[in-house]
């Protein structure tokens, strides 16, 4: 017998996307290994990516749309009825409170973003004007200082930098750069090389780091304030970098220069000279990179914190050169204009009830439950959610859950009836991710930037559809293109590509709000030109042209003279196409700015560090630990994998608890107990370890999702977490500083297997 063919894909449960090889048995995903051609990962994947079937062929599929009765329960119907229905809701909802009552959310997950593009289509034709993802629960903190400072998205060059810094970032089990393992075991055992880690537990990385600097949870803003302070003390700043590349950073350098670093380091819990040897060693280093995740931007002062690490590389000057920082191409934008970056366009959005702060087109998570269950007239009044599951995935579920409840019209697009599809009046059946072609814009290398479009390994389950055709036939029921323009278009692409670029780009310039509908009309016309099982890549063509438009010079020396050429070698190369190639000193062109300089002074984040003194340290009454809710490990990936049965270990996610805190309560591992929260209780299974330290606790994320035929395991987080803990400038929650307590309960240890705190 042959062997099965490799077929080429990648995994979708990080944003790293590495890229694998398939083989089939029938429909199921029998064998899975990473691919070496592609441009990233060469090879690389975690042990997480091998389990892939249980995504693609689990039980959770669904193969109907479904239709909620007025019990709750849900009937399958067929597609034509569902999404007639649909567009008669949506109208009715846009006729009676306008367009902009209709509010979305998702539109991608971790592996696919092209979905997403006709959901802005689907927006543009309902003139919808909110929408979030869960960016704005985790990134827009971080998105605004960009912003303010430089107008784009930095990232490290990891494996090459002498030192780096990993701050409240986990990577060893989050990866989150590309081949994180091996480019940390390498970090690791390089005597010249140093890897620093803040975060106060002892995490896999923690274990790895040269030097950890295991702060108290949740005050890292003190940290950072007494390291930068060391810089300034001890004449480590790069004045020459700072003259040639920067403005403003007068009034943060005396701010920083006030910082008493003795009583900072015992706010902070390190002790000071662990603090001096790490400033130091930044100071000191030919080249510096740092990664801040959820680790603080889930916790307080975490926009704060954010500029805190930025000042740390830029006052250094370790930006732009091999090791250090870089800003980078985009094939497309993940998200609106960033604050500062897009000072006209974004500049003070914000939301129609309660005024929040809109970052990057992103209404802050936290607040649409707000936004929702309300009396105002400017109240959101339907919802549409794509690959995205926020009653599960936004802090307090249940006040969210009531919200969608609350609402005119709420539909789901998803391949599993999810927490969220369980409040919605109608669920569409997505075709999974290895069904259809799918890509995602985390595209974030320097110099050699690269994306991957991949090909379907299957068609379609029976009953479900890519969302390019869930789209095309609701947008056709809406109308939404003008039927001229589809002829001239369909025309001009039936004639050449040369004709149709010519009549789509004429008719952006006749009407820019066309670039609005542009995913749909690309699939209507040039998709419908192309061979058929081509046609969902037509949106791309529409990529292709504007990554080529937006780095001409980079493109070409990609190899590619224009966005046909480009978008023609991405259909060729399944494995990944390099499709910006830069040098090191055209970094500094990615700096949106007239005088490509970055703005340092941000003077809210000043004060807000001057006020840092007279921080009280908040006080948790009955709530005498804080809660980590939603750890990474080995076995979550958010709550893409729903069959809890693909944890080979930790199947209830264990609250892992400090060995002081479990001989001062009673627990030892594989005891019951309950853990309460302001908000709400749940019985979980202890892991007594040494990763954590006394008064912190930890719960991992993604658990608590149900299965058709083997149930739920483990907590939800977000029963236990609140909308109002959550951060003054972005809105983003706390999710990883809950106030907590564990209480014993009576029932016998659970017999457990030993759990090993490793990988
Ligand atoms: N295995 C796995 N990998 C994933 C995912 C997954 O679900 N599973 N999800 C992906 C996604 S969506 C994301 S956003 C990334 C997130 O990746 P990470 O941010 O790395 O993940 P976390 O484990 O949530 O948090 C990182 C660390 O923050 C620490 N921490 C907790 N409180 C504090 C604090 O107050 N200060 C500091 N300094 N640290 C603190 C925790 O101990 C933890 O080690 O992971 C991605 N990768
Ligand atoms: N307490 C707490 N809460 C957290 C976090 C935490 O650490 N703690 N982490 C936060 C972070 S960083 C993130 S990124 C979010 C993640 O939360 P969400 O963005 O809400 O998303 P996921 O859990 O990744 O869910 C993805 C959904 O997409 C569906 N899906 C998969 N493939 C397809 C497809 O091809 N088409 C369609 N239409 N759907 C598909 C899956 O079934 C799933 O329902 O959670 C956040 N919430
Ligand atoms: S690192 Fe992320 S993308 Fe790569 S194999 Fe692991 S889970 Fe998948
Ligand atoms: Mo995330």
């Amino acid at each position: 017998m042959t062997e099965a063919a490799w077929r080429t894909s990648a995994c979708i449960l990080c944003e790293c996307n590495c890229g694998i090889e398939i083989q089939l048995d029938g429909r199921r995903l029998a064998r899975i290994r990473g691919d070496k051609s592609h441009p990233a990962s060469a090879g690389y994947t975690c042990e997480k990516a091998l389990r892939l079937d249980h995504y693609q062929n689990g039980r959770h599929r669904l193969t109907s749309p479904l239709r909620r009765r007025p019990d709750g329960t849900f009937e399958e119907i067929d597609w034509d009825t569902a999404l007639g229905e649909i567009a008669q809701r949506l109208t009715a909802v846009k006729d009676t409170h306008g367009g902009e009552k209709i509010f979305f959310f998702g539109g991608g997950g971790q592996g696919n973003h092209l979905g997403g593009l006709h959901t802005r289509a689907l927006q543009s034709a309902l003139g919808s004007r909110y929408f979030s993802n869960a960016l704005a629960q985790e990134k827009t903190g971080e998105m605004w200082v960009d912003g303010k400072l430089y107008g784009g998205h930095t990232k490290g060059d990891f494996e090459h930098a002498e030192v780096v810094l990993f701050l409240g970032k986990n990577p060893w089990q989050s990866h989150s750069f590309p081949r994180a393992r091996p480019a940390l075991r390498e970090l690791a055992k390089d005597p010249d090389r140093t890897m620093i880690v803040m975060d106060p537990r002892r995490s896999e990385t923690a274990a790895m780091a040269d030097l950890h600097l295991q702060v108290r949870p949740g005050t890292d803003a003190w940290c950072l304030a007494a390291m930068l302070a060391v810089l300034i003390e001890e004449g480590l700043l790069d004045r020459e970098f700072i003259a040639a590349h920067t403005t403003g950073t007068e009034g943060i350098v005396e701010a920083l220069t006030e910082v008493p670093v003795t009583e900072y380091a015992e706010r902070c819990g390190v002790p000071e000279e662990l603090i001096r040897t790490a400033a130091r060693r930044i100071g000191t280093a030919v080249s510096v990179t740092t990664y801040e995740d959820l680790g603080t931007q889930q916790a307080p002062h975490s926009t704060l914190v954010s500029y805190l690490n930025k000042l740390l590389w830029i006052l250094t000057g370790n930006f732009g050169r091999p090791g250090t920082m870089y800003l980078h191409s985009a094939f497309a934008p993940l998200t609106g204009p960033s604050a500062g970056g897009g000072r006209k366009s974004s500049r003070g959005r914000r939301t129609p009830v309660t005024g929040a702060k809109i970052i990057a087109g992103l209404v802050p998570c936290n607040s649409i439950a707000e936004e929702i269950l309300t009396d105002h007239p400017e109240r959101f009044r339907a919802m549409w959610i794509e690959s995205a599951n926020p009653a599960h995935s936004l802090a307090d579920s249940p006040t969210f859950a009531r919200a969608l409840d609350a609402l005119d019209l709420v539909v789901v697009v998803d391949v599993a009836l999810t927490e969220t599809g369980r409040h919605a009046d109608y669920v569409l059946p997505a075709a999974s991710q290895y069904e259809k072609w799918e890509a995602t814009f985390f595209n974030s290398e320097f110099p050699h930037n690269s994306f991957q479009l991949r090909p379907p390994v299957l068609d379609p389950l029976p009953g479900t559809l890519p969302e390019p055709e869930i789209y095309a036939r609701l947008l056709r029921r809406l109308g939404a293109a003008p039927p001229e323009l589809l002829a001239t278009l369909t025309e001009a692409a039936r004639l050449s590509r040369p004709a149709f670029t010519k009549a789509f780009f004429d008719a952006v310039a006749a009407d820019p709000a066309v670039l609005g509908l542009a995913p749909h009309l690309l699939y209507e016309t040039l998709g419908a030109a192309l061979p058929e099982h081509l046609r969902a890549t037509a949106p791309v063509w529409g990529l292709a042209q504007l990554c080529a438009l937006n780095h001409p010079d980079a493109v070409r020396r990609a190899g590619f003279a224009d966005g046909d050429e480009l978008f023609d070698a991405i259909l060729e190369r399944p494995s990944g196409v390099t499709f910006t190639v830069d040098e090191w000193s055209d970094v500094w062109n990615y700096v949106r700015r007239e005088d490509r300089r970055f703005t340092v002074d941000i003077p809210e984040l000043t004060e807000w560090l001057r006020q840092l003194k007279d921080d009280e340290p908040r006080s948790c009454g009955d709530f005498p630990l804080v809660l980590a809710a939603g750890e990474r490990r080995s076995f979550t990936a958010n709550t893409i994998y729903r069959d809890p049965r693909w944890r080979r270990r930790d199947r209830d996610g264990a609250l892992r608890v400090s060995p002081a805190d479990a001989e001062r309560l009673g627990l030892a591992t594989g005891s019951a107990a309950r853990l309460v929260t302001e908000r709400g209780s749940a019985q979980v299974v202890v892991e007594v370890t040494d990763m954590m330290r006394a008064g912190h606790i930890s719960l991992p994320n993604g658990l608590g999702v149900d299965h058709p035929e083997h149930g739920s395991a483990g907590v939800a987080p977000n029963e236990l977490t609140s909308l109002h803990h959550r951060d003054p400038v972005a809105g983003t929650p706390w999710h990883k500083y809950v106030p907590a307590r564990v209480e014993p309960l009576e029932t016998a240890p659970v017999a457990q297997a030993p759990v090993s705190s490793g990988g």
